[in-house]
């Protein structure tokens, strides 16, 4: 869908169109990735990829919850020495910024990661500070400002490309580590990683999920992601991805107006297919056009005003 309602600049990157591929569904491959393009994605976000390979957890690493997906993972990734050939193979097809996701077990980690995949051509770096089930790395880091902080400096000292992070709901306060992070140097946030959750199995007695804890994701979760985006919006200055349960066009306009200027898509991939890109970015439009409205920009945040 070609609506110039739908253009926007997100921390320097251009969008055509404001939703936007979740790590952590179908980010492994470019040609996977490209698929998500032809869809109607404006920009993606591969699966996290670190320093060194992991096999991840064992199954069962999914389920299926009434309202969206648990998933314990466990961060399975090729490492960035092999997915560098994936990115530069993926910046020779792909038409929208490449937004490669990032994790580490220290600051260091991280910076080298990310100097790796800016090298092969990422276009921006978004920083997992929140994976909620895996130790030393994700939530462990970014639940506490001052470890945050350490990293977001490391990577900006390190790379030129824009620098993302991607909080975790799992905290009091999440202004706090927004805050946190801009003051670091990060120039966008995305909000939310999953919710801590599990399930438990009646017949066994037992946890489901080999990991026993793992995060919930989908509409299950969507009101507490756009209440987090609600809150960053209101304390701090800088770009917002809301990312959690977008599913309908209805979904990403509500983002939109507790200030997120882009939306990520990607239990609704699961769920559904990736036709949810064309639906979200059609009735997005509409929307727009049928409230006088001439671009996204125009109703970030608009929820505010009082
Ligand atoms: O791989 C995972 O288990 C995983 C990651 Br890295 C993450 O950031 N969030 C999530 O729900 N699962």
């Amino acid at each position: 869908m070609n609506s110039h309602r739908l253009n926007l600049n997100f921390a320097g990157l251009n969008l055509k169109s404001p939703t936007a591929l979740a790590s952590g569904i179908l980010g492994y491959s470019a040609e996977s990735m490209q698929s998500i393009v032809e869809a109607g994605a404006g920009a993606l976000v591969t699966k996290s990829v670190g320093l060194k390979p992991r096999t991840g957890y064992a199954n069962p690493t999914v389920i299926q919850a009434k309202c969206g997906l648990i998933n314990a993972m466990g961060l399975p990734n090729p490492g960035i020495d092999t997915y560098v050939h994936e990115i530069r193979h993926a910046k020779t097809i792909l038409t929208v910024p490449l937004i490669v996701s990032v994790y580490g077990f220290s600051a260091e980690e991280y910076a080298a990661t990310a100097h790796k995949a800016a090298e092969a051509g990422a276009d921006a770096i978004e920083l997992n500070v929140s994976c909620p089930h895996v130790k030393e790395t994700g939530s462990e880091i970014g639940q506490n400002p001052a470890l945050l902080a350490e990293v977001v400096k490391k990577v900006k000292a390190t790379v030129h490309t824009p620098v993302i992070v991607k909080l975790s709901p799992n905290v009091t306060d999440i202004t706090a580590t927004a805050e946190a992070a801009v003051k670091a140097g990060a120039d966008a946030l995305t909000a939310v990683n999953t919710i801590k959750a599990m399930a438990i199995d009646a017949e066994t007695a037992l946890p489901i999920l080999s990991n026993k804890r793992g995060g919930l994701s989908g509409p299950a979760i969507k009101p507490v992601a756009l209440r987090c985006v609600y809150d960053i919006y209101e304390k701090v200055k800088a770009p917002i991805m809301g990312c959690g349960g977008v599913t309908t066009w209805r979904d990403a306009v509500e983002f939109l107006l507790a200030g997120a200027s882009a939306v990520q898509i990607g239990t609704a991939i699961a769920l559904r297919n990736s036709s949810v890109f064309e639906a979200v970015n059609r009735g997005v439009s509409a929307y727009l056009r049928k409230k006088g409205f001439r671009s996204v920009n125009e109703i970030v945040g608009l929820s505010h005003r009082s």
